[in-house]
Formats: C-alpha cells, structure tokens, sequence
C-alpha cells in the first residue's frame, strides 16, 4: 500500500478476502467489464444534453490513461481533481484509476486556502479544473498555487486553458492512442476522499480499489439498482454520497444511466427528472426543504422517481414524513461518512423505522459500538459516541499518525464523533456530536478553523464558533469573539471579507457574530461550547434569520 497509508491488519484482510467482500477487482478493469455488458446503452447524461454511452466511456478512459502517461503521470502520483458534476469527473478519475494514478477530491467550492493544503498534504503533482466555474476562474487560483507550490507541475482545464503558462493544457488535447497500462493492485488506494473536518484543515481518507468495489455492490444490492436505474447526481460529485453510495458508480456498475445536475436546485433537477425519467437520487435535508416547497407550485412530471435517499445531516421527523406523500417517493435515510460505514433505511422497513431512524449498517462485516467516555458499551438505547471498523473503513488518515493515534482506537475502531443510540432491531438514530464541527446543510466545517482565521483580525482577542439552529441549512455557524477593543468589535461583513481574503472556501464563512466579554468555562476551564451553543439556539429562537447573502 501507499506510503503513508495505514493496512488492515493482514488477518483481516484475508477475513475480507475469503468472505467475499474483497474481490481483487480494480475499478478501472471493472469499467471494462461493464462497458462490454452494456455497450451502447447510455452511461452518462450531462445537463447541457451530452451523452456518453458505456463503450464511448471506456474508450474516453483509455485514452486519457494514455494521455496522462504521456504527460508523466505514473502509478500512484497523486492528481489533484477540482471539477463541478460533469462527465470529465468520471472519465478522469477511471483514467486515473487505469493508470494507477491517485486522484484527490477536491470540492468546487474549495479556495486558495484549501487547496493549498491538499496538495501540500498529498503530494499532488497534478490538478484538473474546469476553466470557469459559478463565476469563478479557476485558472486564475490555479495559477498562484503553482507559483507558491512548483511541485504542481502541470493543470489540467477542461474548456479553455487560456494564454496561461506552458504547464496548463486542455484536457480535451491530451487524449491518445489507448496504451497497454499494467492493473495497479485492488489492495492499493484508488482515490483520497476528504474528511468532514474536525481538524483545521480536511484530512485525506485513502479509499482502495477493494474497498470500494464493495461498498458499490453492497450498496447497489440494497437499493436492487438495475439496467432500468436512471440516477439523479445532484450533490457534487467529490462527495462519497453521490459517489459510491451507490451513486454514480454503483449505477455503472448494472447497466443503468447517470445524470448529473449542475445544481440542486429544483429548476434545475425537477426538468431533468421529468426528461430522463429519474428513479433514485441522493439529497441532503437542505434540498428536501427547496424540493418540497418547490413541489407545491411545480407541474413537473415526477412520477417516475421511486426512491429518494436523505443523508449527510440529520433528517427531522416531521420532515421525514413529509416526504414520502409530496414526492409520491420511497424515502431512505442514510447516515455515513467519506470515512467509511454506512447505514441505511432498507425499502421494506417498516415506516416507523424509516421515518425515525438512520438505519443498519450496509454490511453484515460492519462492527459497531456505542460506548461511553471510558469507551465502554452502552445498553441498547443510551446515547454514546458512535466506533466503527469494517471492511470499507479506513484503518488511518493518509500521513497523520499523530491524528490517527487519537482518531481510532487500539483494535482498530475510527471514533466518529457521532452521539447515537441503538433500536432494538440494531438501527441507530442520531442524537448529536462530540466533535467540534459545524454541519451547515450538507457542508462540514471545523470550527477550530474558522476559529483560527477569526484570530488573524487584529480586532479579534478569542474567537469560539458553534452551531446555531437553522430551519433550512439546519446549522449555521455562529461566531463569538471577545475582541481587544470591546467599543470597536469588527463587524460580520468585515470578519466575512477577511476570510474570504484567506482563501476560505465560501461555505466556512461565519453567518452570525456576537462579541462578548468573556466565555463561559467548563470545570476544566476550556471554552464550554455547550454553553455557547445554547445561547445561539436561544438567538436563533428569537431573531430574524441572517442569510449568507445579506452579508456577502
Ligand atoms: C457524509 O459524509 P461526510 O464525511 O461529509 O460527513 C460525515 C458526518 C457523520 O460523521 C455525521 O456527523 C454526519 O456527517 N452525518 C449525519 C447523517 N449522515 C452523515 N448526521 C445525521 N444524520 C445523517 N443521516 O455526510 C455522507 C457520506 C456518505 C453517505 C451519506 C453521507
């Protein structure tokens, strides 16, 4: 395995091998096995109206494989992949995959900042971009990296790569003659996911090609996916959700169709559902809210969905409930984590189960545990911290040992950070967070990084981020500062500014500011966030609600 990266422990392994789960298959050759199924079928439809069959798929792959060989890209350099839901994504990082190159999600909303640090962290000597993307060039980003960071050594652009320096190609220039490229293992790593944050900056989370392979099928199983599946990608395809759960390539993996939406919004999506008769899609809370407010004026044929799958944050039950009758859907919870596990709602739950909890774990091989703080088990019902291991969980952080001595325990489980509780029938329902992250509709921020930048305000003494209640993002972040000087503490707009300034990706910015004299303490005389939290709830209770764009 990748330097850096942290095996399962060889037993295991051969546990997971013999059982099944692991089927030494690499995702590229699997995408050659199912381009031979499904040959002319459609595979990919963009939302400008482009479509890719299974074989024209295969083809594209091989040639860009054989493209970035020409350009130097070995098995297991890493490559950096910033792009919005297009079909360039999957045939990129299936090259990628071919040649035993790594790619790194990068989320389009992430700046100068994040991006930095990714390639930094992961040695990236690659990036791929669209030219422009919401009003952002991000040849222009693109180009400071690589003045900062000369590792960078070449940019990929699908579109225009513009006058910029001999290093930026267009990715549409690249493509060869396919080329006979050796399988890489199935035991290596495929592709980095990105950690929902609980550091300052995104960890990068190594997904091997065995791994993978059986999340997708496991997956794929639960939601009997086949030829007749036409998915709906509306969340941005860097996200394991839409990726792999089963998402995009579980649906390649039988035959089905994949359209990718360039936003969730239900202009957007409800058309698209409408032409391509759309049967499953995967949503965050944030866009039910949009879809079923939507719904009532929209005369949008969506008879054609049957499932819609809610994950990412929690899902409240009277919004559950809804659900079902306004979409005329089945809906499945999901609760998971680029890290690996994976619960779910399965079709022929009764509606209680599925209404009010997150569901069982995919995978009979997943072992949970609810413990306490002394990390011991919890009776069935108890609200604990939340430890996984299984055969599509990582075992350790790539390049944080130091993290990793933390994160997992000693046999092996990752302390996700999520309060749950069991159900007699082996659900679990989410009840909160230890850890210190802000869950703003779908997005994860690390308040200890928003934090940190607050301090670089000359104005700012201490800053302490919590999240605030919010009817349609669910979280919003809220900020307290104790500033130097307590008649001229900076204001939203201003600290908003600064940190757009830094680089910080737009979703990280602060929605609320409160400047206070002092925190409260905890008897161990840290930042008692509990304390802070509950006097944003009771904000937010009684305030007008401040929308990111009245302060941009
Ligand atoms: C998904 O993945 P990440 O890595 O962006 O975030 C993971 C965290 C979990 O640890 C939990 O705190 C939260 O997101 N979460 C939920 C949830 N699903 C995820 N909290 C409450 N209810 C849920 N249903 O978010 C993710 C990855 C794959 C599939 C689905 C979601």
């Amino acid at each position: 395995m990748l330097d850096g990266c942290v095996p399962w422990p060889p037993q295991l392994a051969e546990h997971y091998r013999n059982a099944g789960y692991w089927r030494g298959e690499t995702l590229g050759s699997l995408l050659r096995e199912w381009a031979a199924d499904h040959r002319d079928r459609v595979a990919l439809v963009a939302d400008d109206g482009t479509q890719v069959t299974y074989q024209e798929l295969d083809l594209w792959c091989d040639r860009l494989a054989a493209g970035f060989a020409d350009r130097g890209i070995a098995p297991r350099s890493r490559i950096l992949v910033q792009l919005p839901n297009i079909c360039e994504f999957v045939a990129v990082c299936f090259a990628l995959f071919r040649l035993g190159a790594i790619p790194v999600f990068a989320l389009p909303s992430y700046r100068g900042n994040e991006i930095r640090h990714l390639v930094t962290l992961s040695g990236a000597e690659a990036y791929v971009i669209p030219d422009e993307f919401n009003g952002f060039d991000h040849r222009v980003l693109a180009r400071e990296i690589q003045a900062e960071l000369p590792q960078l050594a070449q940019v990929f652009v699908v579109g225009d790569p513009g006058a910029a320096a001999d290093s930026f190609t267009a990715l549409a220039d690249i493509a060869r003659d396919p080329v006979d490229l050796p399988d890489p293992d199935a035991s290596d790593v495929a592709f980095f996911l990105l950690s929902g944050g609980t550091t300052a900056l995104p960890k990068l989370i190594p997904r091997t090609h065995d791994d993978y392979a059986y999340q997708i099928r496991i997956t794929g199983e639960i939601c009997e996916l086949d030829q007749d599946t036409v998915y709906l990608a509306v969340l941005p395809v860097e996200f394991n959700f839409p990726w792999g759960c089963p998402g995009i390539i579980g649906v390649l993996r039988t035959g089905g169709r994949v359209v990718l939406a360039g936003n969730p919004s239900p202009e957007v999506c409800f058309p698209l559902i409408q032409a391509h008769r759309v049967t499953l899609t995967s949503v965050i809370p944030t866009i039910v809210h949009l879809w079923l407010d939507a719904v009532k004026r929209a005369d949008h044929d969506l008879s054609s969905l049957r499932v819609v799958q809610v994950g990412s944050a929690k899902l409240h039950d009277e919004v559950a409930a809804r659900i079902e009758p306004a979409l005329g859907v089945r809906l499945q919870q999901v609760f998971g984590m680029a890290e690996g596990l994976l619960t779910f709602t399965r079709y022929d739950d009764p509606e209680e189960i599925v209404l009010t909890t997150q569901g069982r774990p995919v995978s009979p091989a997943d072992e949970i545990r609810v413990v306490d703080v002394d990390d011991r088990q919890v009776p069935v019902g108890t609200i604990g911290e939340l430890l996984t291991r299984g055969p599509y969980t990582l075992r350790g952080y790539y390049r944080a040992p130091e993290h990793n001595a933390t994160a997992f325990t000693e046999d092996g489980f990752y302390r996700t950070g999520d309060l749950v509780r069991l159900t007699e029938t082996g659900e679990i329902i989410v009840a909160g967070r230890s850890k210190d992250v802000i869950i703003r509709g779908g997005d994860k921020i690390s308040a200890t990084e928003v934090e940190s930048h607050l301090c670089t305000h000359p104005g700012v003494q201490q800053a302490a981020v919590v999240p605030m209640p919010d009817r349609l993002l669910g979280e919003v972040t809220y900020a307290f500062i104790i500033p130097t000087d307590p008649t001229a503490a900076p204001t939203l707009p201003a600290l908003r500014r600064l940190l757009r300034q830094r680089g910080l990706a737009d979703h990280k910015l602060p929605d609320r500011v409160e400047a206070v004299d002092s925190f409260p303490l905890t008897g161990l005389n840290k930042v008692d966030k509990k304390a802070l939290a509950a006097r944003a709830a009771a904000r937010a209770a009684g305030a007008v609600r401040t929308l990111t764009a009245d302060v941009s």
